[in-house]
């Protein structure tokens, strides 16, 4: 993320676009999601920019779930990791400075650190060689009963001014207080050049089930994608966002050769991207920015049209404002519950605000159960 002068990102006040105009935002595939103008009523006839985000689909009703002052600054990514047999349900945080990955459990009111193995501090992290201090901004996991923990960072905190993005996988069962990662993939090279502190923001993983059931295009080949090409790539591909382009790429990553394959680039269309999160259950890849973006998420979806221009690639689906109950706080992650945990339709949402507004930086709401779009 990056810090922003106060008032330099404007609370939206076009949260209630005109019926006129939310239209214009077909419910099909789009190639761009600029701002329409239309023209605002009881205006003095010039056109005014509206934004073409829809309303929340949630509920609305944002309210806090972590222990005041947890997390001082810089909680910046979640992933959550639904109850397995006999195993809770866990809420993964990633705090970007200083490093480290949280283990968080529900205790009925809040998440909180898990205080068994380690966990109670957060656990401290450095890179492969056991050196510098990954700032990391996302989380992810592969599937289920995975205990491997991926994270994506953009530079080394320590040498804060040199852009360095990094996916890195971590021992989610080690008990030490400090891990190193068991694999970095330094894709830097393979990156635009970014400012250091608009690099690597956001990280999924889809399985490759998904992807070849969609008909997934593998840009590096222009061919259907095809798993059986890429080695030791863990059944899926690994998904990262970039803050400085709002830009998604697809890689396939090798973890015995430790090599990469970039498959796709895809737009967010948002300008700034801070966390992805693929519901695995219903196909939708959430992607959320912050205050730079008045925290409006995207959801894309492969294009399965026969013969559209865009087929077998992730498009936008969907935009929409943030919930209307949220104000404009810096929320740089995002996560998704199961069906399992569905309520009268309802399943909750997490954001973390790497800024601790009000002395929190956890807040849930909703998105609708099912394929809802
Ligand atoms: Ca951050
Ligand atoms: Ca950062």
């Amino acid at each position: 993320m990056v810090h922003s002068a106060s008032g330099s990102s404007p609370r939206s006040n076009d949260s209630s676009a005109p019926a006129a105009c939310a239209r214009i935002f077909a419910p099909v595939l789009i190639a761009t999601l600029s701002l329409c103008s239309c023209s605002a009523s009881g205006g003095a006839g010039g056109a005014v920019s509206v934004s073409a985000f829809q309303a929340w689909p949630g509920q609305n009703a944002v309210a806090t779930v972590d222990l005041a002052d947890t997390f001082p600054s810089n909680l910046s990514g979640l992933f959550y990791e639904p109850a397995q047999g006999a195993a809770p349900a866990v809420l993964w945080g990633v705090l970007n400075g200083p490093s480290k990955i949280y283990r968080l459990l529900d205790n009925g009111k809040n998440w909180a650190s898990d205080t068994d193995r380690g966990w109670a501090a957060g656990k401290t992290l450095h890179y492969a060689s056991g050196l510098g201090s990954p700032d990391t901004e996302g989380i992810t996991k592969t599937g289920a009963g995975s205990t491997v923990l991926y994270t994506a960072s953009e530079r080394d905190n320590e040498n804060k001014g040199v852009s360095r993005l990094v996916v890195s996988m971590f021992d989610g069962n080690s008990a030490s207080a400090t891990i190193n990662a068991q694999r970095d993939w330094d894709l830097t090279s393979n990156l635009p050049v970014m400012g250091a502190n608009f690099g690597l923001e956001a990280i999924t993983w889809i399985p490759d089930a998904y992807l070849v059931s969609h008909g997934f295009i593998d840009e590096s080949k222009n061919e259907p994608y095809d798993p059986a090409r890429y080695a030791n790539h863990e059944g899926g591909l690994f998904f990262v966002g970039i803050e400085g382009n709002g830009t998604i790429y697809a890689y396939a990553l090798d973890h015995i050769g430790g090599g990469y394959t970039r498959v796709a680039t895809i737009a967010s269309v948002n300008p700034r991207i801070m966390d992805l999160n693929f519901d695995r259950e219903v196909g939708y890849l959430w992607a959320a920015c912050d205050d730079s973006c008045q925290g409006r998420t995207n959801v894309l979806e492969i294009d399965t049209r026969p013969g559209s221009p865009t087929e077998g690639k992730f498009n936008v689906r969907h935009g929409f404002e943030r919930p209307s109950t949220m104000p404009n706080i810096n929320n740089e992650g995002f996560a998704i519950t199961p069906e399992a945990s569905c309520a009268s339709g309802f399943k909750s949402v997490f954001y973390s605000d790497d800024d601790d507004t009000n002395l929190h930086a956890i807040r849930r709401d909703s998105i609708p159960c099912g394929a809802f779009l």
